[in-house]
């Protein structure tokens, strides 16, 4: 029997097919789930009705800027209206200026910071504050980060503070919406090679030290990553809430 039959998700993050949401989504959908999905911006609008429509053409799409509350609104309003009730709800969105991502932290614009906070980490919570009513018969919510949350990750600047405020975040949703039945996890996934990551130099240097220090001696696969959403949406992790989980190929164990 499928992991998540008679489940359905809502999916925020895919631009493309390289995304890390995309491959969440599949994984999701080979499991059973019914998925709605938004976009923000008309450059990707096309890309996720092409992706999603291989789920039908009746599969619901809709434009979502995480850090309108009015957008946010609307989209729960129809998800309640299509669906009735949700299960499922995969937050893989992030945003930081890209001068933010370079040069010195200590330099991060109010500007900059408050953007990176508002889109990385307030939109978990505004987002499951507003699935919470429709959770009816319990849920679980996944959420991305990365290890630049707890170390240094030269450049990762705001946007580490940013995944830690996110994964702090987790952990009091966690607690508020846990009597509902409601579950609340990070992955914090190894670098993937995705569009959020093109353009950020010395990137591929750093797939390169991963697959050196990294225990399992390589980087996650997308499909990977598709797994372990899929168990964490699974009743098999009915007992898993508030936590970050590595799926790294082990590096966050190194200590050097
Ligand atoms: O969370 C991320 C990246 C998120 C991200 C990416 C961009 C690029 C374009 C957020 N904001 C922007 N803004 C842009 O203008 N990752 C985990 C991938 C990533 O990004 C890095 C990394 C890694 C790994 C940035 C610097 C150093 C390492």
């Amino acid at each position: 029997m499928p992991l998540l039959d008679g489940k359905t998700g809502i999916v925020f993050g895919v631009a493309n097919k390289r995304s890390i949401a995309w491959a969440i989504a599949q994984a999701w959908a080979r499991e059973g789930a019914k998925l709605a999905f938004t976009f923000q911006g008309e450059r990707v609008k096309e890309n996720v009705e092409e992706l999603a429509g291989t789920f039908g053409a009746d599969t619901l799409i809709l434009p979502c800027d995480v850090t309108k509350d009015a957008e946010i609104a609307n989209v729960f309003k129809t998800i309640g209206e299509r669906f009735g009730k949700l299960n499922l709800l995969l937050h893989s969105v992030a945003f930081a200026p890209k001068d933010a991502l370079e040069g010195r932290f200590v330099d991060t614009s109010r500007e900059a910071f408050r953007i990176a906070h508002d889109v990385s980490a307030y939109s978990l919570v505004a987002l499951s504050r507003a699935a919470e009513p429709l959770m009816t018969d319990g849920g679980s919510i996944v959420a991305m980060s990365y290890y630049g949350a707890e170390k240094v990750v030269p450049h990762y600047n705001v946007m580490g503070v940013a995944k830690a405020a996110l994964e702090a975040s987790t952990r009091y949703l966690a607690n508020d919406l846990g009597p509902k039945k409601i579950r609340v996890n990070c992955i914090s996934a190894g670098p993937v090679n995705t569009l959020a990551a093109r353009g950020i130099s010395g990137f591929m240097e750093m797939l390169k030290h991963y697959e050196e220090h990294a225990p399992l001696k390589r980087n996650v696969t997308p499909d990977e990553l598709g797994a372990t959403g899929a168990f964490l949406a699974s009743d098999g992790a009915a007992a898993i809430t508030g936590q970050v989980l590595y799926v790294d190929c082990g590096y966050q164990i190194m200590g050097m």
